[in-house]
């Protein structure tokens, strides 16, 4: 029978690439997984003497990786092998993720090597154990720079460590296979069918079967059996019809429970469970995003997966946290950007309802390294075989502006082309993606290899104006009619110590990122054929090799803090747009010392009216569409603002100034009078 053991406490974390130890370390860190040690220089902008990097023109220079401790380093830690009670079993090492490579040793024997630092990976270390008694278990782990694993370069931190945990697995001699690229010995293909019902395509791989052993596979629905086929383990694949099955989407996310056991006469040998869900989807170049036969626009967020003072060593909750967050905002579509993301994270998608845009980090550059590829190829295996069960994902991304400090070569394109084809081997059902940078060509054969295609583009911050942004996809759409084309990144940043009443493009301001996001959602409302749109980003994020906003170390393009506290101004007009809720926000309550005769304040609003109240006083009720303008002439001292919709309210206090606090405007950069 199967036995999942997570072993997270008790490590000795050895900060130095010292050489193999035969027992434990003991100049070590006691530790408890998940664990990064960037967790702090990841994104704390220790070098901030280092000059800004504009990544927007692929400007690489300089050696991100002196930022933060890119290193090789050591976990150690003794366990005793849970026993199986017939002869014959088979003990793994379970690695959720280590970034960005990890060997496993067992008593002093090599078990495992892994290059990739976002996906799982096992060992069987059955051989290595001893004969009763504790063992010593030793990861070493680095995220050194190596040319043949990517990422190679991005505007990420590669946060080193075990930083998902790690779970002992032990299995009787006949069990599902756990050395296929991190999968669980078991898929399911659920395809909808006319008549309203689904069939549920099975596939298992059973390691030690025999005559006498059987698989079942059972579907439930909300802990109620609603199907089950039973298959000879030597043969058990089987598609299972069910009638009546409930299809999957954002707006009723249905799932159905996956019970698969090995039977050996009256005896569960091996059993898995997962959960996933029926939907049909499509896109066209007219329709966009068609989900269930329905035309569904996708509007969302990308989020990267770090945390304030813990770098990507995230918790269950702390994902579920991030999912909920997303979820206030309304967003329909998450768009997991660069690199493959917590199984926690992927089943709350499942569960909460967002079409998710799952990638590799084939980003920025293509190695040099001819043995590159086959880690784009192995990291493309492992996302999809570890993850085709979620409802949620749709979408595989090949690559991410890899025309950024990248040329475009035959060997580019073969290289799109042959993930493309391994995509659609593995997985026929879903579409491949791919996320242009903003200059390139329109006419690059980068264009023709996916199902759908995407833009990153910065009108309005890196460059242009965020007027340009409705124009170029028009023109787009008009000369290329026969593409799907989306928008996979746009954003600006946004701090919320600056304000201004006059913001302009790199400001920094929380009212310019406010404006610029005002125009966006307006943008991508009026074009559903436009197939998806993410803000880039929803969280703050750590980039250890930026230095810019005076918060060195960091992407400021969140909506939300990267503690997670502060919902950024321009996190409400989404909310005021996509959440249905009644909801009313003022704006700018942090720009709460104000000069001048008279001062704008701007209401978020998905009620048709706001009143506006100057302490106590009625002072204007305004009508329209999301966004409510006033212009109020503040009274000397302390004033008290309430704005009301309907039987909702909120209020604030502004502070009549006559010099606003230096602190308002980015260091080096004039006020503008
Ligand atoms: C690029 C890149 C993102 C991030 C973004 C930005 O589009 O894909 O990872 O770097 O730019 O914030 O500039």
């Amino acid at each position: 029978m199967r036995n999942i053991i997570p072993i997270n406490d008790n490590w000795l974390f050895v900060h130095e690439n010292i050489p193999l130890l035969e027992r434990l370390p003991e100049n070590a860190v006691p530790v408890t997984l998940p664990h990064s040690w960037n967790a702090v220089d990841g994104h704390d902008g220790h070098a901030i003497d280092m000059p800004a990097k504009d990544w927007a023109q692929g400007d690489l220079s300089g050696k991100p990786e002196d930022r933060y401790d890119r290193g090789s380093y050591w976990y150690y830690r003794e366990f005793e092998a849970p026993a199986q009670p017939l002869p014959g079993g088979r003990l793994y090492v379970e690695i959720p993720a280590a970034n960005s490579q990890a060997t496993v040793y067992v008593n002093g024997h090599q078990a495992a090597c892994h290059e990739g630092g976002y996906s799982a990976f096992r060992a069987d270390v059955t051989a290595y154990l001893n004969d009763g008694g504790r063992n010593l278990l030793a990861i070493k782990v680095s995220n050194e720079y190596q040319t043949n694993v990517y990422p190679q370069h991005a505007d990420f931190t590669f946060y080193g460590g075990l930083y998902r945990g790690v779970n002992l697995i032990s299995v009787a001699h006949a069990h599902f296979d756990l050395d296929y690229y991190g999968g669980s010995g078991v898929t399911v293909t659920p395809r909808p069918v006319e008549n309203g019902g689904a069939e549920f395509a099975f596939r298992a791989f059973v390691v030690n079967a025999d005559e006498n052993d059987t698989v079942s596979y059972s579907v439930l629905d909300r802990g109620v059996e609603v199907g089950c086929a039973v298959r000879p383990a030597v043969s058990p694949d089987v598609i299972l019809t069910i009638p009546d099955a409930k299809r999957w989407s954002p707006a009723s996310p249905d799932l159905y429970d996956i019970q698969v056991c090995l039977l050996r006469r009256n005896e569960v040998c091996d059993e898995v469970h997962f959960r996933t869900g029926v939907r049909s989807f499509s896109c066209t170049p007219d329709a966009g995003f068609i989900l269930n036969g329905r035309p569904l626009p996708l509007r969302g967020v990308s989020r990267h997966q770090d945390r304030l003072y813990q770098g990507n060593a995230l918790t269950r909750e702390d994902h579920y946290e991030d999912a909920r967050i997303i979820r206030e905002l309304g967003a329909n579509s998450i768009r997991l950007a660069h690199y493959q993301h917590s199984q926690d994270f992927y089943d709350a998608c499942d569960e909460m309802g967002f079409v998710v845009w799952a990638e590799i980090p084939f980003i920025t550059i293509m190695s040099e390294d001819p043995a590159a590829h086959e880690n784009c190829v192995s990291q493309m295996k492992e996302l999809i075989i570890q993850n085709q069960h979620h409802p949620c994902i749709c979408f595989w991304g090949l690559s991410n502006e890899v025309l950024l400090a990248g040329k475009l070569s035959d060997r580019l394109i073969e290289n799109h082309k042959s993930l493309e084809k391994l995509v659609k081997s593995l997985d026929p059902t879903r579409l491949t993606a791919i996320a242009h940078v903003s200059n390139t060509p329109e006419d690059c054969e980068l264009h023709e290899i996916t199902d759908v295609e995407a833009y990153n583009h910065y009108f309005g911050w890196y460059v242009g104006r965020m007027e340009d942004n409705g124009p170029w996809l028009d023109a787009y759409h008009k000369n290329h009619p026969q593409r799907c084309i989306g928008i996979s990144e746009y954003g600006c940043e946004g701090i919320i110590t600056y304000h201004t009443a006059k913001p302009e493009s790199r400001d920094y301001s929380e009212e310019y990122q406010s404006l610029y996001h005002e125009e966006l959602v307006r943008v991508f409302r009026d074009r559903p054929w436009v197939w998806c749109s993410y803000v880039w980003n929803m969280f703050d994020f750590g980039a250890a090799a930026r230095n810019e906003g005076g918060t060195a170390g960091r992407n400021n393009k969140g909506l939300v803090t990267i503690d997670r506290k502060i919902r950024k101004d321009a996190y409400y007009i989404y909310k005021a747009c996509w959440n249905p809720e009644p909801m009313v926000h003022i704006c700018g309550k942090r720009y709460a010392q104000r000069a001048g005769e008279t001062t704008e304040i701007r209401v978020y609003s998905n009620l048709p009216q706001v009143s506006l109240y100057l302490n106590g006083k009625l002072l204007e009720t305004v009508r329209a569409d999301k966004v409510f303008v006033f212009h109020v002439a503040l009274s000397e001292g302390m004033n008290t603002l309430t704005a009301k919709a309907g039987d909702i309210h909120d209020s604030t206090v502004f502070e009549k100034v006559a010099r606003e606090p230096e602190i308002y405007t980015l260091p080096g950069r004039s006020r503008r009078p």
